[in-house]
């Protein structure tokens, strides 16, 4: 049972809308309209829409290859980001940096490719905002296999020893490609880690909105109250492969059916909206299609935009001399 039901009910839509727009972007991998690796969060919205409402808009939020979600939970417009993610002109960055490179200096949103690297990133803003005196909040957004990489250690013990405000939160759905998260971590969850740097931490059910968001919410306190970095895991579930082309012969086809079966955070919340009386079957169904369509014409305009022209070619390059 639910103590919010209005407020699980915008927790549903989001995840629907986020959801639809990963749907929206694997159209455009067989159509070659998005070249390159495409990594999408489909199974893992709970977190996002979890982390949503406590970010504001002068917080800082530095993601990973798998960005999508967490752009449009730091309030990225959903066009521009679409269009970025389909090459196209009028994207968040004239389609040059394309889906594992969105930047927006207006939303305070960013993203890297290397593994490990939105800590750091995360940490100059978190120095940035703690010189300047103000309470904002800086958030990494990392997967599991971050957490064995010496950046991650390095930054949890700078921003402890400095007290910055840097909030570091861990996806972990269990693969950091094929790699089994249990076979290379020396502690059972990532959380506990927190501890060897006197920092908060704290692990969530990542597939439990409601959880996510309370467990946010005590974070986001700590650190923008001064207390210093705080670590997050959510344990989640990806239901695609490592991106649109992986083979995923690592997961077997009965433990992937299981995931999609038991662990579907659209599905889970549905239920717990049935079950609180929040929404009847025919209520849940007219949301869902009423994202879907919106979605489908979001998609259909970001089609129509133009392509980059060649003639463009150096537009927005640096040539250090
Ligand atoms: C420094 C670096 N090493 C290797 C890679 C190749 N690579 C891309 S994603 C990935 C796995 C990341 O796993 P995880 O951090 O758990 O994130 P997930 O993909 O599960 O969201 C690897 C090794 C990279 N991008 N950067």
């Amino acid at each position: 049972m639910t103590a919010n039901k209005h407020a699980l009910i915008d927790h549903f839509r989001m995840m629907l809308d986020m959801r639809h727009f990963e749907e929206a972007c694997l159209e455009g991998v067989p159509t070659r309209e998005i070249h390159g690796e495409l990594h999408t969060g489909i199974g893992q919205e709970a977190v996002a829409a979890g982390l949503a409402p406590w970010l504001r808009r002068e917080d800082a939020l530095v993601s990973t290859h798998r960005n999508h979600l967490h752009a449009l939970a730091k309030g990225v417009d959903r066009e521009k980001l679409l269009a970025e993610i389909f090459e196209r002109e009028n994207g968040l960055c004239g389609g040059r940096g394309g889906h594992m490179h969105p930047f927006d200096p207006a939303t305070r949103f960013s993203a890297t490719g290397i593994v490990g690297s939105s800590i750091p990133v995360a940490l100059g803003f978190a120095y940035g905002f703690k010189m300047e005196g103000v309470s904002d909040v800086a958030v990494a957004v990392i997967g599991d296999g971050a957490t064995n990489t010496g950046a991650f250690h390095e930054c949890l013990n700078m921003a402890a020893a400095w007290n910055l405000p840097l909030l570091v939160i861990v996806e972990n759905n269990s693969y950091a490609i094929s790699v089994r998260f249990s076979d290379v971590s020396a502690t059972p969850t990532i959380a506990e880690r927190a501890a060897a740097y006197r920092a908060w931490g704290r692990c969530v059910d990542g597939t439990d909105v409601e959880e996510v968001w309370k467990a946010c919410g005590e974070a986001f306190d700590h650190v923008r109250g001064g207390g210093g970095p705080a670590l997050l895991e959510a344990s989640c579930f990806r239901f695609q492969g490592h991106y649109e082309g992986d083979h995923d012969t690592y997961r077997s086809r009965a433990e992937r059916k299981r995931i999609r079966a038991e662990h579907d955070p659209l599905t889970l919340t549905e239920q717990r909206l049935l079950d609180a009386g929040a929404a009847t079957q025919e209520e849940l169904k007219r949301m869902r299609e009423a994202s879907r369509s919106e979605t489908a014409a979001l998609l259909a305009t970001v089609r129509a935009a133009p392509m980059p022209d060649a003639s463009g070619l150096h537009r927005y390059s640096f040539v250090g001399v």
